[in-house]
């Protein structure tokens, strides 16, 4: 395909006349619509309506074409409290209504005023005026710079459903059109973790089936939850998610046995397993610390399982003098650990001996490796778990996912849909990492990439050199609230000559956009999607619950005419519509049945039913991760270079890393509560929100059940709390060097003394917008976080390595206007 990009005689095609003709082509369609289905495209005027969303399956109601009411699948025993929130998603104050263009974009052309982004008002356009200006500026953005000159690695939680998948739409129109742009690999979440677990376990880990959670009930004698808190974040998933994981917990705390909580903060899941919790407050990033101290304490003690490092394990005797210090003159002892972390030695001392006493579960979250240094923890977590000998086994080892999507909720057998591609060549076992686009970069050096082109980095054994991007089109994602340091972001993202957001809500990154195109929420068009991130216990008819509203269109329809604009509507649509696409994914479950010899209902049938269930089977229950291994490492090798658990890495030996040695080892992060070049006295906690997904949901009733005074709430332990005057509603000002932002005080003593806690996901208001420096009105907590790299091994984002200070803010007290309707929409 060439890459020629040119606004051709369909640019100016009206709106009508594009539907008309993909209509026509839609007669082509490889699977013949259906009658039923062809009604089915349409929303009903009254009744209920089945569908799915990150917060799970549900029913709505819809009385004379307006959504009145939500109530969770009956078939989900744990439907999320955010369904209230999904629904008043769709009517909020913050939706986005119209194509619109910043001001001085329309008036002046692309690059003009961009201090002005945030302040600059906004003009009404028509769709047609709207997709001219980005085809005009997709073909003078190859035309001026060549092919890296859009970003299109546009990063974020869009919506489930197999169609719609707005990023891979977004990339599949540049793919066909033959439109250069730059990708991004990788994600927030995991960005550490997902690049060093294969070096050390031969998989990714962070996304994998764990040991089923009734295996876990039956045979684990001690749950360890370290800096995880599974009551809250299981309640989202990436696809439809089951909810299994809350009966994974229900029926462990049926059995009496202790569960552990390592985290600074006694979390809702420390609360739900009331007096069987234990909570052990250790101060953030020391985990690598205490986790090695424990190590240690084993090895002094003999307490480690030496014939399960001698076969499955692989650089233990390199790793050991590290340990014992003979390597550096630092033993990491207990008393070493207890330095670092704040947790007495004896503690220390005491959780080897209990860890080693029985069958532990090391369950993990993420937030310890997106810290400076994050490689490190999981590593040594796996570590660890190799000195205790219970990998494999049921009930014992670690598990990096029991915290999210409902890791370890039994599976069923059933098919896998495929779904929309990108057009890119994906890489095997990993569907989020597509090989597409003229360059890519680690997803969280975006602002590095604005700030440095031309410029080599480091990324797990490869050096690159960072692009220089001119434009970018951002659809199903908010970096102005997932990004760190939002100044320096601010200012870097002026770079950009042309900026084109496509949401359905008026986040802050549309706010500081220059193109807004108003998108329909999954809920105005219809979808399927897999119920279970790891089930697979359905597949879900996500139906339109009604048309879709103001002059919003589905993110399919606008890259279809987008790609129509640049000659290449066929190849986009392949003459299917919506609902030909959706028929076209459930005949390959159907065939997927069929090779099992079984059958599954017609599509017209499971679309009126809404939704097709699966068994979970035995296989599924008793599903033991890494049973293989134990029971054969030499038939059943795990995917490292030595087929076995590296402790010590040769791959990475090679890299030659500074920040990332060969084998788990401290280093000091950036900065740390106590650590040496802490310049400010508090720790700031960024978790993920109860009652939002991100910045999800933030524009909406749901907000009302947790701010204080308006704002973000502000965790902050009674001894910090009385030593700045600080009292329980009080508005405080949270601050550092990098940023500042407003948030309302939560005194509690859930949480250790020394650390604060802002969720992230508050959307970014800046009081003086486009002013360096600004105060942020709402509770933005990236406005103090830092943008660097976790190490040069996997560049993730470093979002919970944050220093700041609290005090009461006394000044005048600015609005909160980031939900608001902006003037003119
Ligand atoms: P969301 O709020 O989910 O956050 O960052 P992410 O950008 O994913 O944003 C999704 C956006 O997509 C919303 O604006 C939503 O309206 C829009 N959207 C949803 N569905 C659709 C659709 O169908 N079409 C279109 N066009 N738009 C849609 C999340 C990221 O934040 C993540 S995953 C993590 S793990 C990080 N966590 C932290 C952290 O722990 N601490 C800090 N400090 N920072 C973080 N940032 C990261
Ligand atoms: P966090 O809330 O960041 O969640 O899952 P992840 O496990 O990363 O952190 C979990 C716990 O770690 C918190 O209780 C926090 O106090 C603790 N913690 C923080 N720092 C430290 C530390 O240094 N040491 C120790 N020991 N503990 C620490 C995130 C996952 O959740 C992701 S990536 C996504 S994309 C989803 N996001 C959401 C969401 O936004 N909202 C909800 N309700 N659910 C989610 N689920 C998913
Ligand atoms: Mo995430």
């Amino acid at each position: 395909m060439t890459r020629t990009v040119s606004s051709n005689s369909t640019t100016s095609m009206t709106r009508r006349r594009f539907l008309e003709s993909a209509a026509s082509i839609t007669a082509l369609a490889a699977v013949a619509p259906s009658i039923l289905a062809a009604g089915a495209a349409r929303a009903a005027t009254n009744g209920e309506v089945i569908s799915g969303s990150h917060w799970g399956a549900f029913h709505a109601t819809v009385k004379d074409g307006r959504w009145t009411d939500i109530r969770g699948w009956e078939k989900d025993a744990h439907p999320s409290h955010q369904l209230e929130g999904v629904l008043d998603s769709v009517y909020s104050p913050t939706r986005i209504k119209y194509p619109m263009v910043r001001r001085s974009y329309l008036e002046n052309g692309p690059g003009s005023n961009v201090e002005t982004r945030g302040s600059d008002d906004f003009v009404r356009v028509s769709w047609d005026e709207a997709l001219d200006l980005i085809t005009a500026e997709f073909k003078r953005m190859g035309e001026t710079y060549g092919p890296t000159a859009i970003y299109a690695g546009s990063y974020g939680w869009k919506s489930p459903g197999k169609l719609h998948n707005c990023q891979s739409l977004l990339r599949r129109m540049l793919n066909v059109s033959g439109t250069g742009y730059v990708n991004s690999s990788g994600d927030y979440s995991t960005g550490a973790s997902q690049i060093i677990m294969p070096h050390v376990m031969g998989t990714l880990e962070v996304y994998e089936q764990q040991t089923a959670w009734p295996v876990v009930v039956e045979n684990t004698d001690l749950l360890v939850f370290w800096g995880a808190n599974p009551i809250i974040t299981n309640q989202i998933g990436w696809v439809i998610p089951d909810h299994g994981g809350y009966e994974g917990l229900q029926a462990f705390k049926d059995t009496g046995k202790p569960v552990l909580f390592i985290d600074p903060v006694r979390t809702e899941s420390a609360d739900f397993f009331g007096d069987q919790a234990e909570w052990i407050a250790p101060k953030p990033q020391s985990d690598l610390a205490m986790m090695m101290g424990i190590a240690h304490t084993l090895y002094e003690e003999g307490l480690h399982d030496q014939a399960f490092l001698d076969e499955y394990t692989s650089g233990f005797d390199r790793f050991l003098p590290y340990l014992t210090g003979e390597s550096d003159g630092t033993p990491k002892n207990a008393e070493w650990a207890a330095e670092i972390s704040g947790i007495d030695a004896e503690t220390i001392r005491g959780l080897a001996r209990r860890f080693a006493d029985g069958t532990t579960m090391l369950a993990s979250g993420w937030s310890l490796q997106r810290q400076h240094m994050g490689e490190q923890r999981h590593w040594m977590l796996v570590t660890l778990a190799c000195m205790l000998g219970k990998i494999g086994l049921p009930g014992g080892g670690f598990g990096l996912s029991y915290h999210y999507s409902s890791g370890g909720s039994p599976s069923a057998d059933g098919p896998v849909l495929p779904g929309i591609t990108d057009g890119g060549k994906a890489v095997e076992g990993a569907a989020w990492l597509t090989e597409s686009g003229a360059a890519s970069i680690p997803v969280a050096r975006v602002v590095d990439m604005l700030e440095n082109p031309g410029k080599p980095f480091d990324f797990n054994g490869k050096n690159e050199t960072y692009p220089d991007t001119r434009m970018t089109y951002w659809v199903g994602g908010n970096p102005l609230a997932h990004h760190q340091d939002r100044n320096r972001m601010i200012k870097a993202w002026r770079k950009f000559e042309t900026v084109v957001v496509q949401d359905f809500q008026w986040t802050a990154t549309a706010r500081h956009a220059d193109i807004v195109l108003p998108a329909t929420t999954s809920y105005e068009r219809n979808d399927v999607e897999q119920y279970g991130d790891y089930s697979l216990k359905a597949i879900i008819a996500m139906k339109k619950v009604i048309e879709p509203m103001y002059e919003a269109r589905s993110d399919f329809d606008i890259f279809a005419d987008l790609a129509e604009r640049l000659g290449a509507g066929d190849a986009f649509t392949e003459g299917k519509d919506e609902m030909a696409w959706l028929q076209e994914f459930y005949k390959s479950a159907e065939d997927q049945a069929k090779a099992k010899s079984s059958e599954i209902p017609s599509f017209d049938d499971f679309w009126e039913q809404g939704y097709l269930e699966f068994p979970v089977t035995d296989a599924g229950r008793n599903f033991v991760r890494y049973a293989d291994f134990r029971e054969d490492p030499l038939l059943e090798p795990l995917g490292t270079p030595t087929g076995l658990i590296e402790i010590f890495s040769r791959n990475i030996e090679k890299m030659g890393y500074d920040d990332c040695p060969p084998h788990p080892t401290w280093i000091e992060p950036l900065e740390r509560l106590d650590g040496p070049d802490a310049k400010y006295p508090l720790h700031v906690a960024t978790s993920h929100p109860q009652s939002r997904l991100h910045s999800q949901l933030c524009g909406t009733i749901l907000r009302e059940n947790y701010t204080v005074a308006g704002r973000e709430p502000c965790l902050i332990n009674p001894a910090d709390a009385e030593a700045r005057g600080i009292a329980d509603g009080d508005v405080v000002r949270v601050f550092n060097d990098r940023g500042q932002t407003l948030a309302g005080a939560i005194v509690t003593d859930a949480i250790r003394p020394g650390v604060i806690r802002v969720n992230e996901g508050g959307w970014y208001d800046p009081v003086e917008p486009g002013v360096d420096g600004s105060l942020c009105a709402y509770g933005d907590i990236n406005m103090l976080s830092p943008d660097l790299g976790t190490s040069k091994l996997a560049q993730g984002n470093c979002g919970h390595t944050v220093l700041g200070d609290v005090e009461k803010f006394t000044g005048d007290l600015p609005e909160v206007k980031v939900f608001d309707t902006p003037a003119n929409s």
